[in-house]
């Protein structure tokens, strides 16, 4: 009883201890946070931690504790007489709560993050604008951005490279394509490439002969300049140059927004 008591008093301090000490090792799973999607992600990640850390600290302290409370003294010898082959109130005990631990993680924050998710898909922004759409198609080794809903079929920075350009807090509607020379949606014209915001902690496979799609908000004004983690990478093995088939970004005001849509339209004109 004793030792129950003595190990439950250290198993609550420490793990009291080490949530306060690494509570911001844990609201920094996600390096740079810039869209919806990437908050709910860390909010999990740090969520998920806080669960975890004194479990890890029960099984542990329990090694070390039965370890150096219960082991052999010298001149004793057989087993000692504190080792027991089964307790079934215990494993009952420790199958019980490994159940419902997981099945809680499973409702929260795994669900409930799908269902937030769920919830904006085609929704309209603070303001009732509607989602953007940007066309995305990748190739051997490069990505292609083109906005639909205002007649830009290239986008690209004053360097001519391919950019990505979004406003704040409009949510974004990215439909994902491999790239098909013939449009005749032949499943060997690309080879399967993988969409990758970083800042905004979303992964999506681009699959030759599909149309994908991902949503999300950036809520951060940001671009691949100030922060790396605002690039757009791909993030499956695709051939030679996959390292190096990235491109830039930026997350604007909606009015400088605007006034790069127009400047982007110049550029189509011309
Ligand atoms: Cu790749």
């Amino acid at each position: 009883m004793r030792d129950s008591v003595v190990f439950g008093v250290l198993w609550v301090v420490l793990s009291a201890v080490l949530e306060w000490l690494l509570h911001p090792l844990a609201t920094h799973f996600y390096i740079y946070v810039a869209s919806n999607t990437a908050v709910s992600g860390q909010k999990a990640a740090a969520f998920i931690f806080s669960i975890a850390l004194p479990i890890f600290v029960f099984v542990v302290l329990m090694l070390i504790y039965g370890a150096a409370r219960f082991r052999r003294k010298p001149g004793e010898t057989g087993n000692s007489k504190h080792q027991f082959k089964t307790n079934k109130v215990f494993i009952l005990f420790w199958f019980g709560l490994s159940l419902v631990a997981n099945l809680f993680l499973f409702v929260h924050p795994t669900a409930s993050a799908e269902q937030y998710y769920f919830s904006t898909i085609n929704q309209p922004g603070p303001n009732g604008q509607q989602p953007l759409i940007v066309d995305v198609t990748a190739r051997q080794w490069e990505w292609f951005f083109s906005y639909p809903q205002y007649g830009i079929t290239q986008a690209v920075d004053s360097n001519g490279n391919d950019f990505l350009e979004l406003p704040v807090n409009r949510p974004v509607k990215f439909v994902l394509r491999s790239y098909e020379p013939n449009h005749t949606y032949d499943p060997q014209a690309d080879v399967i490439h993988s969409f990758w915001i970083p800042a905004f902690g979303m992964k999506t496979d681009v699959i030759p002969g599909l149309t994908r799609y991902e949503y999300v908000t950036p809520t951060k004004i940001t671009s691949t300049q100030a922060n790396q983690m605002a690039r757009v990478q791909c993030a499956e093995v695709c051939g030679p140059g996959h390292p190096w088939m990235e491109a830039d970004m930026a997350v604007v005001s909606s009015a400088n927004f605007a006034k790069w849509i127009q400047q982007e339209k110049k550029l189509q004109g011309s």
